[in-house]
């Protein structure tokens, strides 16, 4: 059964309260990505708007619709950031840095939003530092607490901010990956930051950028969850306007690029900063021209994209995907291929096996069944991981498979020419 998910249409920014919004591209009733479905199961699949703007005043790319949280971040929510080894690299090495940058202090307090299973505060545990998690999703969190990490099973918010400030007293640092984007009320997640840390203590948060998505054309990383789709030249009024300041920014290239973010009480722009705002101030970034080549793209890659899949049919081949990620919602979604085009999806997740793609209804099997027994070719949704993947994959490839990558500009990978 088909329903759709309870949601709110913002009229006003998320972040500086003007409207109205511009809409720059409509991707009509999509399903919710992360909400996957059991095959034969009662549970209905939700589907909801999903409409890209900005804001013309600060420029804040966002969403219009909100999709009631508890709706998209339910308790089978199926995201581990363990699941991939390159991610969990990552933030280990991240969390060395900072590790190392608090060498000389004691009583070190590490609270981070949005921790998921622990990943990134083990390292900071490891190290003898008092840590806390926080992060809404059930199953996450219970592996995290299986791990030893103390974790409140809630959303971050100025209220709870107040209540881990009584409780524990205020945080020398604040990590917050992949989760602002997330943020219906973004004025009171920062809010959350100012009345958490110390007076000397900083925030370090990775959010994707929008200029990677815009350049890498990674429109699939549209959905639900991802209310808002960052500029620094759109982030910096929002910590000004809780009294903290952007103080750095550095490119990561997790999630198909990513800025890492250090925000504090005290503090000047590093000279990086003030480049890459600079550089989306030279890319008129806040303006409707900076977008229309980007949305036109979307058309041209999803045209490509099904014209190869459907090339393939047409030749026979027995098709599937690979990596039942939240963005190949979207991707299939745009793509709307005819039902059998694809068989099923494969993923490594084991949380992920046996239930379906919400929308194409593709059934997940674990990844190490890929073999050229049953497949001939594979639409990589997780493009984001095509090294890792391919090269897991050598065999399949090797055995004359083939991977069709979308993003960021569709390509066949098929075995060298002896
Ligand atoms: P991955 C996630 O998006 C989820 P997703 C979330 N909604 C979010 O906001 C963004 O991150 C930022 C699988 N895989 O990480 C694992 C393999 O099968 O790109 C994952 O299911 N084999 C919170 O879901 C998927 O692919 C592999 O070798 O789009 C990748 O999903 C590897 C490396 C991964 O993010």
């Amino acid at each position: 059964m088909i329903t759709t998910a309870p949601h709110r249409s913002i009229t006003a920014c998320r972040s500086c309260g003007a409207g109205p919004l511009e809409t720059l591209m409509a991707f009509g009733q999509s399903p919710l990505a992360d909400r996957l479905t059991v095959p034969g199961g009662s549970e209905p699949e939700y589907r909801a708007p999903l409409t890209l703007c900005h804001c013309p005043a600060c420029s804040l790319c966002q969403l219009r619709e909100t999709v009631e949280p508890d709706i998209l971040f339910h308790s089978a929510y199926p995201y581990f950031s363990s699941v991939s080894p390159a991610l969990v690299a990552h933030f280990t090495d991240s969390a060395q840095c900072l590790i190392d940058s608090f060498s000389q202090a004691s009583d070190v307090f590490v609270v981070e939003a949005a921790s998921n299973d622990g990943t990134m505060l083990a390292p900071f545990q490891a190290a003898g530092h008092r840590v806390l998690g926080i992060d809404p999703a059930a199953a996450p969190v219970a592996e995290a607490r299986r791990k030893g990490i103390p974790t409140d099973q809630v959303f971050f918010t100025a209220g709870h901010a107040r209540h881990i400030r009584d409780r524990h007293g205020p945080a020398d640092l604040f990590i917050a990956n992949n989760v602002l984007a997330h943020v219906a009320d973004v004025n009171d997640f920062v809010a959350g930051i100012a009345i958490l840390l110390k007076d000397q203590g900083c925030a370090v948060i990775e959010v994707p950028s929008l200029m990677a998505l815009v350049d890498d054309c990674a429109f699939d990383t549209i959905y639900h969850q991802h209310l808002l789709y960052l500029s620094l030249t759109a982030l910096a009024p929002l910590f000004s306007r809780h009294g903290l300041v952007l103080t750095d920014a550095e490119k990561v290239w997790v999630h198909g690029g990513s800025f890492r973010l250090r925000i504090a009480r005290h503090g000047a722009p590093s000279a990086r900063l003030l480049d890459l705002m600079a550089e989306e101030a030279r890319r008129d970034m806040g303006t409707r021209a900076f977008f229309d080549p980007f949305l036109q793209r979307i058309r041209t890659l999803c045209d490509e994209t099904r014209a190869a899949v459907t090339d393939l049919a047409n030749q026979g081949m027995r098709i599937a995907a690979y990596g039942a990620a939240a963005k190949g919602t979207t991707l299939l979604h745009m793509l709307d291929l005819p039902a059998g085009a694809l068989r099923h999806v494969y993923d490594k997740s084991p949380w992920k096996a046996g239930k379906a793609m919400p929308g194409s209804g593709l059934v997940i099997r674990p990844a190490p069944e890929l073999s050229r027994d049953d497949v001939d070719a594979v639409l990589l949704l997780a493009w984001n991981f095509a090294d890792e993947i391919l090269s897991e994959n050598r065999r399949f490839l090797e055995a004359g498979g083939q991977f069709l990558i979308p993003v960021p500009k569709l390509r066949h990978v098929r075995r060298p020419a002896p």
